[in-house]
């Protein structure tokens, strides 16, 4: 698997040359669903450039994308999930929150993940029981208490029926946190966990190609990653993400 990683590794950097590089007069910001839910031709781009890499360094295994163009996905041991741009609001307004994820399940768990923010250079990699690295050193979350640790907490804003207990449940978390941040990238925010940088993350709903990738990270970093009622995540479907440093039993400020 370490060959698949380093080839990994090579696709994604290529991709991450292109968000760094992108000619700002020439994006196409497109619509989705709901408030503030962009596409960009980066977007489709990238997600296409990684779906033909995928098929060569591991054509055995099926596809899932943020964008679309999923592959046989039923009853395939190996499944890619991958977002191309996480954090496309970010990236169509210039703010340089942006990653690229790939991630890995094997059975429908995270086996393998990469995850790469190219304007900060940071490349994150984890296999199954092999722990996690940041630009091929060792990470692991801190030991910091929630008191004086960091919170990041989202909501895109397109799920509007969500938003009133997103923001209790951040009140709850910061009135007993150092302080919060938000990223408007999960696969950022979910990393900052692994690296040590920040203590919990928290989301009511997010995608799975939102989380596949950093999970494995934070996983193989000592973490803990479970939805926002403790239990079991389901990586094939939407899903609520709690993810800390395991400091703490963090279901106390779960109102
Ligand atoms: C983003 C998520 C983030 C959420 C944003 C957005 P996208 O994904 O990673 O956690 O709060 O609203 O949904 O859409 O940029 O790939």
């Amino acid at each position: 698997m370490g060959d698949i990683l380093n080839k990994i590794i090579v696709l994604i950097k290529e991709c991450g040359e292109l968000i760094v590089n992108a000619d700002r007069n020439d994006i196409d910001i497109e619509n989705k669903d709901g408030i503030g839910n962009y596409v960009t031709n980066y977007d489709t781009l990238i997600q296409e450039k990684i779906k033909a890499g995928l098929a060569r360094i591991m054509p055995e295994a099926a596809f899932m994308g943020e964008e679309g163009d999923d592959n046989n996905i039923s009853n395939k041991e190996y499944l890619f999930v991958v977002d191309p741009i996480d954090g496309t609001a970010n990236f169509a307004r210039d703010l340089k929150l942006s990653a690229i994820s790939i991630g890995l399940l094997k059975n429908g768990k995270p086996f393998l993940g990469v995850c790469y923010l190219p304007y900060v250079n940071e490349l994150y990699t984890a296999i199954k029981d092999e722990g996690a690295y940041l630009n091929g050193k060792k990470i692991h979350v801190s030991n910091k208490l929630l008191k004086d640790g960091i919170v990041y907490s989202g909501c895109a804003p397109y799920y509007e029926d969500l938003r009133s207990r997103s923001l209790s449940l951040l009140q709850s978390f910061a009135s007993n946190a150092a302080d919060f941040r938000r990223a408007g990238s999960a696969v950022i925010e979910l990393c900052n966990i692994a690296a040590g940088r920040a203590e919990v993350y928290f989301e009511l709903k997010i995608q799975p190609w939102d989380f596949c990738g950093a999970s494995i990270i934070v996983l193989e970093a000592g973490g803990t990653l479970t939805t926002i009622d403790g239990n079991e995540i389901d990586y094939l479907h939407p899903s609520s993400v709690l993810a800390s440093n395991g400091m703490e039993d963090y279901n106390k400020y779960i109102v």
